[in-house]
């Protein structure tokens, strides 16, 4: 299995204190080129089965032996992590928290469809890695957002609340049109693949730019730290996207 360095103390305050500055952080080069080429490998052959449209893989299993669960999976990944969030929250993760990792791959008309869909996260550090990013045309599926919108909510019926309001379809399309027309001004990251983008997903409201369809686009994102995990409401009320996938709360699939 691929390893992962261990990122030191002074470089997790470095880059804690640019999300706080700048909305994101990137460690340029995360990937060597050849963990690169495993990534892109893993993706090429998902690509091919799913007809030139939109997929998305959730949680370490159904990516099992691919790259980017190795690296959901790297304990040194989940403690830089588990250090970022500290920094995010002032508190420690509990033990019992994992990554939740999600592949995104937009491609063909449905990709657009997936475009310019702003959210919040569940958890309050968001890795992002891009795998294929498209480089021609006026939209390469950059990451779209409005940094550090909001707070950490203590009560996780406000955070409920908040997401009710604008998760919904309407406040979705209406963000949407209000950035398109530069009522709106978020900030606009490129993504270079290889490299790994860092922010905080729960305070940021955020999306990627759509692409041409023909072109391929892959992220690898990793979740971490959800600080609403013991809130049963919560759990009624969100992780439609693990419900989706027939996960539990911890990302898993359920045990027979
Ligand atoms: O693919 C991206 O750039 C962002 C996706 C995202 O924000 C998410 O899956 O939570
Ligand atoms: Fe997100």
């Amino acid at each position: 299995m691929t390893e992962f360095a261990p990122i030191d103390a002074g470089v997790v305050s470095r880059l804690a204190s640019d999300i706080e500055s700048n909305g994101y952080a990137v460690v340029q080069n995360f990937f060597s080129p050849e963990q690169l080429e495993l990534a892109r490998e893993y993706i090429r052959s998902e690509t091919s089965k799913h007809h030139q449209e939109y997929f998305s893989i959730h949680g370490v299993e159904a990516m099992e032996g691919s790259l980017l669960a190795n690296l959901s999976a790297s304990t040194t990944f989940r403690q830089f992590l588990a250090d970022l969030y500290e920094k995010a929250t002032g508190a420690q993760p509990s033990n019992a928290e994992r990554i939740f990792p999600v592949i995104r791959c937009l491609q063909g008309k449905s990709g657009l469809k997936e475009s310019h869909f702003y959210h919040f996260d569940a958890t309050a550090v968001t890795a992002l890695a891009p795998v294929f990013i498209p480089t021609e045309g006026e939209h390469c599926g950059d990451l779209i957002m409005f940094p550090n919108m909001r707070p950490l909510r203590s009560s996780a019926v406000v955070n409920i609340m908040e997401k009710a309001i604008l998760h919904n379809t309407l406040s979705q399309k209406l963000t949407a049109m209000a950035v398109k027309r530069g009522v709106l001004k978020p900030i606009t990251i490129k993504l270079v693949p290889g490299n790994l983008y860092l922010f905080w997903g729960y305070r940021s409201l955020h999306s990627n730019d759509q692409c041409n369809p023909e072109h391929l686009r892959a992220t690898g994102l990793y979740h971490f730290g959800n600080p609403h995990r013991d809130s049963s409401l919560a759990r009624i009320f969100l992780g439609k996207n693990k419900r989706k996938a027939k996960l539990n709360h911890d990302g898993l699939r359920p045990q027979a």
